[in-house]
């Protein structure tokens, strides 16, 4: 089943079954342990995200990317995993359909093939966010990438209201959605830079044979570095 929230934002129920969701928290407890494990993101203005993330590939800190966790114990950043190319390339397809995000829009012609576009670029960037029951993100735009490739996002755990906004302000309108465990969302075209947060984590909904307290939720992104 698709859901089309808005223009190259579409929610697909359920994508992955109950073992590859257990697979996928497994793993991502594996990259979570130091070096380069979770972390607390403080913002520039003294903040501090109630939300813990671990990157892979390249390093996130408030409002760039880097090679190292260069605002946390300064380890290299933990490689991008072939199989999560292979994860985003599988999103985009089932989300957007066949051939989709395998051509960027506005590149020119190969000028050896005159009908054939550059290849888009691979995911090579993956940022996972922990919530606890009282953590929150805010409305904010992911506009640190190079690239206008779709984001790919997977969640596990607990149930969550994810707020997909315009692209005008952090305020109405917007379209509220649950996210469940097992579900992706892949934002792409037009939305690639709307506002959007996760209001609530609804407490005690996860699958209880995942054996998750809390919600994690996973992006794939293409850096374009
Ligand atoms: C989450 N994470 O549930 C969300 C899911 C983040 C973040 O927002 O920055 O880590 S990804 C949501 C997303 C990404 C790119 C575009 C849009 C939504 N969008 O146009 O709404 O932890
Ligand atoms: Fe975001």
């Amino acid at each position: 089943e698709r859901k089309q929230i808005a223009p190259g934002a579409v929610h697909v129920p359920d994508w992955l079954d109950a073992a590859h969701q257990r697979e996928l928290l497994r793993a991502c407890r594996e990259w979570a342990r130091p070096p380069a494990g979770l972390r607390t993101v403080r913002t520039p203005g003294g903040g501090t995200m109630t939300a813990r993330q671990v990157c892979l590939g390249w390093h996130w800190y408030p409002y760039a990317y880097a090679r190292t966790v260069v605002d946390g114990d300064g380890s290299p950043v933990k490689p991008f995993p072939d199989r999560l190319r292979e994860l985003g390339r599988r999103a985009v397809r089932d989300a957007l359909g066949e051939g989709a995000g395998q051509e960027r829009p506005g590149a020119p012609v190969s000028p050896y093939d005159t009908n054939i576009a550059e290849p888009a670029p691979a995911y090579d960037i993956a940022l996972i966010n922990f919530y606890d029951a009282d953590a929150r993100m805010g409305m904010h735009r992911d506009s640190d990438e190079k690239s206008d490739a779709p984001v790919v996002s997977l969640s596990l755990g607990d149930t969550c209201v994810f707020r997909f906004g315009n692209t005008e302000s952090r305020g109405r309108p917007y379209t509220d959605v649950e996210l469940r465990s097992g579900d992706l969302f892949v934002f792409g075209g037009p939305s690639r830079l709307a506002y959007h947060g996760v209001p609530k984590v609804q407490p005690g909904t996860a699958p209880p044979e995942l054996g998750l307290t809390g919600r994690l939720n996973i992006t794939l992104r293409v850096s374009g570095l």
